[in-house]
């Protein structure tokens, strides 16, 4: 049923420079599953600071070159997993693989990202709208992975002031923006029911 619906939604252009491609990882979700997994018993999971001095509500960790982090002094992308003092584990071939593929259906051709975030959500947790404004090179596109629980993600525009637009994303649904929308505002509800996984793509170096 489930892929009868994924079958049903057809690739939309949120804006200039984004497309939801919905059940685009559909075929891949459980070996996405696994990687995370395998990723999370070598850098575990966890609730970082901010640097107003609360704590995400979302547990995050890295694989890639380098991972997201933050702490009291802001954010910033690290070669390292702060925890450990140890390089983030490697970015497995199949989410580097999906990452291009995504990013090519798009419109994106040669997209290789160097970091790849993962973010688990539990029940309750939520991202607050932002932009993702910490890369260096701003050409590049993002690609981002929603996997297991669905979730109702929040879309904006350029000025946080702009209407913002609510949709669900299922498990397997793929977004990819870049262009014009790059640095679009955007975050994600309250989860109802949990755990979901995202996994956002980027060149950040
Ligand atoms: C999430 N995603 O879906 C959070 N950022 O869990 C993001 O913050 C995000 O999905 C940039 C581009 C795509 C995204
Ligand atoms: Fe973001």
């Amino acid at each position: 049923m489930t892929d009868l619906l994924a079958s049903l939604r057809t690739a939309e252009r949120l804006a200039e420079g984004a497309m939801l491609l919905p059940g685009y990882a559909r075929d891949r979700e459980a070996a996405l599953l696994a990687e995370i997994q395998t990723i999370s018993n070598l850098a575990p999971p966890r609730r970082m600071t901010v640097p107003g001095g609360g704590e995400m509500s979302v547990a995050m960790t890295n694989c890639g070159a380098l991972g997201w982090v933050t702490d009291r002094t802001g954010y910033r992308y690290s070669p390292t997993d702060p925890l450990a003092g140890e390089p983030w584990p490697a970015m497995p071939p199949i989410l580097a693989a999906l990452a291009r593929e995504a990013a090519e259906e798009a419109g994106y051709g040669g997209f290789t990202p160097d970091a790849c975030l993962v973010n688990r959500y539990q029940t309750g947790a939520k991202m607050g709208l932002h932009q993702d404004r910490d890369e260096q090179d701003l050409t590049a596109p993002i690609v981002s992975v929603s996997l297991a629980a669905a979730c109702v993600f929040l879309w904006g525009g350029l000025r946080r002031s702009d209407p913002v637009r609510r949709f669900a994303l299922q498990g397997g649904d793929v977004m990819v923006w870049g262009g014009p929308s790059r640095l679009a505002f955007h975050g994600v509800d309250r989860l109802q029911a949990g755990p979901r996984f995202n996994l956002t793509f980027r060149k950040a170096g």
